[in-house]
Formats: structure tokens, sequence, C-alpha cells
């Protein structure tokens, strides 16, 4: 039986560091109509969608600092989340926002949450577990920063799936389903999403935490240099023309080959285009299939929506053939994925193995 929602990513043009807020909020509003407007049930927006990427500015002055976050125990109050929260409840459509986050306790974390329209509620809130860059700039002056590990502790969320209610009419609830889920009723419910942030599309255990627990729709916002040869590699390519296409094709190559390993969906949101004059973002907003296929992608770096109607019910092919974790997976062989972070490699060998007996 068919599953279809339509869903959309709302890729925003460039925010400057004296953007209004307000000014930024309007816009995601019109691209929120937009979408709506369109038919989308879920709209997907950036990383740090209300503000400039800040983490590219060392920023000294507390309060000035202080200004780029939403702040508060109960995000929903936060003035600038809740224009967004009460228009997407005035749409009945649910939204994905990400935003710098000041916990009561003073902590920063790179935050995202789904909020459901219809219920007018949170659902589910992820912070950023891989946080890239530095914590002192780069002392070339002309390299471009990413300030994330002096503005952002990790992530402490995990990668915690849930499901998303008023979506599908006939999903399966627990009263009519007469038990917990089962492999047998797999694939029946309410549908299954994740959220990440940026970086974190670019580690497939992110992806894979999701695929365990059934994942048929991942949401990921984020801000992507165009040439950033400091952060990047300075291996590849030397202009802003050819650093554009390159990190383009990592971008959809990560999305494609992790939704396909994974048998999901992946809704990916930029905010895009030239930052402050002189911070080139990619563009490159789209929604990938289960089979790694783009259904649908942004033309711009501007302010853009881009809509698509997925079936979940495609994502069973993977999930219950090729990627059948129930029956392939060997995770007696995994060990070291949970309990070494960095590289060892193995001993180095000795002269005399190399010598011919
Ligand atoms: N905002 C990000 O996390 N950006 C990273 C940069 C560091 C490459 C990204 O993975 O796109």
């Amino acid at each position: 039986m068919a599953r279809k929602i339509v869903v959309a990513a709302a890729q925003l043009g460039a925010v400057h560091i004296d953007t209004p807020r307000k000014a930024v909020i309007d816009r995601m509003l019109v691209l929120m109509k937009e979408a709506v407007s369109k038919g989308a049930q879920l709209v997907v927006f950036p990383e740090t969608a209300l503000t400039t990427f800040f983490p590219r500015f060392l920023i000294d002055d507390k309060e000035v600092l202080d200004s780029f976050f939403e702040h508060g125990a109960d995000l929903t109050q936060s003035p600038n989340l809740k224009i967004l929260l009460d228009e997407a409840h005035r749409l009945d459509v649910d939204i994905s926002v990400g935003f710098a986050e000041r916990t009561p306790e003073g902590k920063g974390f790179n935050t995202c949450i789904y909020y459901s329209g219809s219920q007018s509620r949170i659902l589910s809130k992820y912070r950023k577990t891989h946080v890239p860059g530095t914590f002192e700039p780069f002392p070339n002056p002309d390299a471009i920063n990413q300030l994330e590990k002096r503005y952002f502790e990790p992530g402490n969320l995990g990668f915690k799936a849930f499901r998303v209610p008023g979506l599908l009419p006939d999903a399966l609830k627990k009263e009519t389903a007469g038990g917990p889920p089962s492999r047998e009723l797999e694939g029946k419910g309410d549908p299954i999403m994740g959220m990440m942030i940026c970086n974190d599309r670019r580690w497939p255990e992110s992806w894979r935490c999701y695929g365990l627990q059934g994942v048929e729709v991942v949401m990921v916002g984020y801000n992507t240099p165009s040439f950033s040869p400091d952060l990047v590699s300075s291996l590849g390519p030397k202009n802003e023309v050819d650093g554009e296409k390159e990190a383009l094709y990592h971008h959809q190559l990560v999305l494609k080959a992790n939704s396909y390993m994974n048998s999901c969906f992946s809704i990916a949101a930029a905010r895009a285009g030239r930052d402050d004059g002189k911070y080139p973002l990619i563009g490159g907003s789209c929604i990938v299939d289960s089979e790694g296929h783009i259904r649908a992608e942004s033309k711009t770096t501007d302010d853009e929506v881009v809509v698509a109607e997925i079936d979940l019910e495609e994502a069973r092919q993977g999930k219950e053939k090729l990627f059948d974790f129930h029956r392939h997976r060997r995770i007696e062989a995994y060990g070291i994925i949970p309990s070494q972070t960095g590289v060892v490699e193995p001993p180095f060998l000795s002269q005399k193995e190399e010598l011919p007996n």
C-alpha cells in the first residue's frame, strides 16, 4: 500500500551578519507559505537558519555572541522561533528548523527541532554531534574560519528517530496494531524520521544509527562552503568555481550513498549564496530517494523551495532485500566501531617479512 507524503526543502539565500532577524524570518515565512501552496506537509529549513553562519566570525563580546542564539528551556517561547512555529500551526504544516541554542546552564549547541503544526508541539530536538572546524582561528588571515568548536559543544542527544503523526491517514497505531512493532509490521506505522545537521551527513555512523531504527526520512540542514581549502582539503580545486563543483559533488555523494545504504529518503536544505560578500556557500538543496536518486533539487543559490512527493513504501525494497539488516548485518565483525575513535594502524612490518624465503 502506498504511503505518500509531500515534502519540501526551503533553501535560504545569503544572510549577512547584520541582517535583522525579522528580515530572515519574514523570508522563511514566505518560503513556508510557498511550500504549503505546493502541497508540502513538511518543510525543512537550513542549519542556523535564523542568522548568518556566525561561526565564521571571531566574536569575543558575550552579549553580541548571545544575540545569535535562541535562549530558554522552552524553545516554543523563544520569540524568533515562536513566529515560525505559530505560522506552521496556522498553516497546519510540519517544519524542521535549525538554530543556535543557549541552554539555561549557558551551554551552546547547534540545534534543530521538528515541530508538528497539527499537534502544535515540538516532536523532537537534535543537537549536532559532529562539530567541525577549530577553536582558534586559522593563522592564515585569508582562511575561512569555522569556529564551531569554540561556540558549540558536541550534541548530547544522540540520533533518536521519532514517529510523526498526522502525515499518513492510514498509519497503524498502537491500538490497531495489536502489539508492539514487529518485523511483520515494519513500515506500516506513522513515518519514522531523523534529523542531522550539516557535517553529520558526512559520517556513516549518523545514518546507521537512524537506519537501525528503521528511519524512512532523514532531514539535514547545512551551511557548506564552496571553497575552503584550510578547512576541507588543499589537494582539491584551486579556485571558487571548481571548489563549488567539488563541494556539491561530495554533498550529493554522501546523501545518495547513505540514503541508499540505509534505504531511506533524505531532504537536504541549504543556506546558499555569498554571505557577507566573502563567504560563498553551495546550494544543492535536494530530495533524495531510497535508491540514491535525486528526485528534486534547487536551481539557484537564492531563496527557493524544492518540493517532491515521496512514497515511503518504496523504501521497503532496500529494507527487505539488499539491506535487510535482520538477515545480513554481522555485528560480531563491527566491534571496532563503537570502541575506537581515532585511527590505529597495524604494526609496521619488519624487513625480514619482506625478504623472499
Ligand atoms: N556547517 C558545517 O558543518 N559545514 C561543514 C564544513 C566544515 C565542511 C560541512 O560538512 O559542510
